[in-house]
């Protein structure tokens, strides 16, 4: 199968790449592509080295599937020229998320929606694929009435230069900002932009995303997402409050069973989920599970994932598993 791969020497589109790799997908011809200054780098895939071409170019080629990993406003411009020339779009940015038209999927949840008629479907927010796969069992158990969510995310879901910043600061030495202010020994309760209603877009994310993936507007969540200098992935506390009662052993058992979870819960021995021991994982990993006694049907875990695999490069590859497995592409 021919891939395109757009954004392939950015920090998400190398991890694409990794997982293709990893998870053995059958990529006949692989396209990395990139932006003009990198037309011609070469980088390696199963061995190879390939070079990297040019959006244009890589349409041309007509692969079946392209995963995009390279900003909101390159998928705008380019994943309908690709749909158009008959590739299937899955898009990492927030581009096209929110758009009615277009799927918003995390496999393991939904991915019974996708049809042929979908050629771009969008890959959720790190955060909210992470958020969902523990959210969804308990959803369909005990309806899920209202979640309040901090986040705890890695610099690495800022790009790069997030990542240089917080080394230089270490070393002592000036550099590029990625941020308004030092990261190193700090948080920054600001991830993305802010919107008129005093929320960041990554804090809306949540909010919305949560909605059309359970396909239930009567779910509420409040968000605040803050930026932490951690690299392995990104940590939420939530608190849930259910329409119905619910008993703590079936809440592990529910979410131990599904898909994609792992449950690390027993603080008598120090276990719980942590971003070092999530680091290059692709589950999503859920602890601290524990009734909120200050009101009826609520209770609080903590889930971390690798943001850049699950939150990001292997939800897209799971879509694209899913197209080759049920003859979509
Ligand atoms: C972040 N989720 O962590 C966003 C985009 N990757 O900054």
């Amino acid at each position: 199968m021919k891939i395109a791969v757009v954004g392939a020497t950015g920090m998400v589109g190398q991890v694409m790449l990794k997982v293709l790799e990893e998870r053995n997908f059958p990529v006949s011809q692989l396209l990395p592509v990139a932006s003009e200054r990198s037309v011609g780098k070469k980088i390696r895939f199963n061995d190879k080295e390939v070079e990297v071409i040019g959006l244009q170019d890589a349409v041309d080629l007509k692969p079946e599937i392209a995963l995009f990993s390279a900003g909101g406003a390159t998928s705008l411009e380019w994943a309908p020229k690709f749909a158009e020339n008959g590739t299937t779009v899955i898009d990492n940015s927030s581009a096209w998320r929110m758009d009615a038209s277009k799927k918003l999927v995390v496999p393991e949840i939904n991915a019974s929606e996708i049809t042929s008629e979908d050629k771009i479907i969008a890959n959720p927010n790190c955060s909210t694929i992470q958020l969902l796969m523990a959210l969804k069992p308990l959803h369909d158990n005990f309806k899920i009435k209202r979640v309040v969510v901090s986040t705890y995310q890695s610099i690495t879901g800022t790009g790069v230069k997030a990542v240089q910043q917080l080394e230089n600061e270490y070393a002592g030495e000036k550099g590029e900002m990625a941020y308004p202010y030092p990261i190193h020994k700090n948080a920054l309760p600001h991830c993305d932009v802010f919107e008129e209603n005093g929320y960041t877009k990554e804090e809306m994310k949540l909010t919305r995303e949560t909605k059309k993936i359970l396909g239930d507007d009567s779910v509420n969540v409040s968000a605040t997402a803050i930026r932490i200098p951690v690299v392995g992935g990104h940590s939420e506390s939530v608190n849930i409050e259910f329409e119905n009662d619910f008993d703590e052993a079936d809440v592990r058992k529910i979410l131990s069973e599904f898909p994609g979870v792992t449950v690390q819960d027993n603080p008598a021995v120090n276990t719980y989920p942590m971003p070092i021991y999530a680091e290059g994982k692709d589950d999503v990993f859920v602890g601290r599970i524990r009734r909120d006694y200050s009101q009826p049907n609520t209770l609080n875990m903590w889930i971390v994932a690798d943001n850049l695999r699950k939150g990001a490069a292997t939800n897209a590859v799971q879509i694209a598993e899913y197209l080759l497995e049920h003859k979509l592409v």
